[in-house]
């Protein structure tokens, strides 16, 4: 089969309409930033770049040098581009202006420059997740509250998964793609058009130790797949927890599943591990335009309108009806309170 790089990917999707010029060239510039991040990461010990920085985030998490690397990258590639007004960023508080001496654009880019990154010393894959905003009209220098905008506003999301292949999941709201790194090329070559996700599943994905915390509908929903063919549910789950959303959501990308970050029950207030702006959304894009379904366990994560650019949320997405199940018995125990 003839390979399709990236560029000429978006170049097909322009010609059909479904692209405009701009946002086809920022995508490409995010592309080529995590092809760094790639090559930063895979060196390893050898790259002098593991362990931590010495630095925390606004999250109060202890930075690792990579985490501080992958973010100059992204914000460096994405600088003079002109099609940027500005940057917002998990390892940043504030987002951050594009520098005067350079034109800016009408699209806002929001990412998590290295997700996962505690897995980092242990050799596991770990990710790039970003989403895509148009910039408010008549907004040159954008704050925070220009970043505030339901997941249904994105223009584009993806992820890239720095594992044993280097691979991009692309959505601009016309279906999902896989992009796998050709690295004797330096080419992003299609390796998956229009990916669609099983419906039903018997795979899933849940931190099983914060199980004492969970709300009552979560411990049932997962009781019920725990108890296999001889439960409620009449067949047998496996479960795999990999601890880097993205390498998780690859998986479900793949072969179908279903993930899950739920609230903590006894401080609902903190909405979950999760960040809406730049975790949660992006990966719903990403979910439901191949065919699954993502939500807080109460509403649609794409219908969530913002309070704040680090604000959290619980996190139930992939194969649609077993998000559907474990949705419903949320909703159903809320009615019945
Ligand atoms: P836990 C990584 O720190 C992350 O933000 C996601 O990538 C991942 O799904 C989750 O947290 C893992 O959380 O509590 O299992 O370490």
């Amino acid at each position: 089969m003839k390979s399709i790089s990236l560029i000429q990917f978006l170049i097909e999707e322009r010609r059909a309409g479904h692209i405009n010029a701009e946002l086809s060239l920022l995508i490409e510039v995010v592309a080529r930033a995590c092809k760094r991040i790639a090559v930063a990461t895979n060196k390893g010990a050898l790259g002098g770049v593991l362990g931590e920085a010495g630095t925390g985030n606004i999250q109060g998490e202890a930075q690792k040098k990579l985490d501080v690397i992958s973010n100059e990258i992204l914000l460096e590639a994405n600088a003079w581009g002109g099609q940027l007004a500005a940057c917002a960023s998990e390892e940043m508080e504030d987002p951050q202006p594009i520098p005067d001496m350079y034109p800016k654009g009408n699209h806002l880019l929001l990412f998590d420059p290295l997700d996962g990154s505690s897995n980092i010393d242990v050799n596991i894959s770990v990710g790039t997740i970003f989403s895509i905003l148009r910039c408010p009209d008549g907004i040159t220098e954008p704050k925070a509250e220009h970043f505030l905008q339901a997941g249904t506003t994105q223009l584009a999301a993806g992820y890239v998964v720095y594992g044993p292949a280097t691979v991009l999941v692309l959505t601009f709201g016309h279906g999902t793609h896989e992009f796998t790194l050709d690295r004797e090329v330096g080419s992003f070559i299609l390796s998956r058009r229009d990916i669609r996700i099983p419906e039903e599943t018997a795979e899933f994905a849940i931190n099983m130790s914060n199980q004492r915390h969970w709300e009552a509908p979560m411990q049932r929903y997962i009781g019920e797949l725990l108890a296999g063919k001889d439960g409620p549910r009449a067949k047998d789950f496996n479960m795999r927890w990999v601890a880097s959303m993205v390498a998780d959501v690859h998986r479900i990308i793949t072969r179908g599943g279903v993930f899950f970050y739920p609230l903590d029950a006894k401080i609902k207030s903190k909405g979950g591990k999760l960040r809406l702006m730049y975790e949660a959304n992006p990966m719903a894009f990403i979910i439901e335009q191949a065919g699954g379904a993502a939500t807080t366990g109460r509403e649609r994560i794409m219908e969530i309108e913002p309070s704040g650019l680090h604000q959290r949320v619980p996190v139930f997405l992939g194969s649609k009806n077993e998000v559907e199940v474990a949705t419903h018995y949320h909703v159903e125990a809320d009615a019945a309170a």
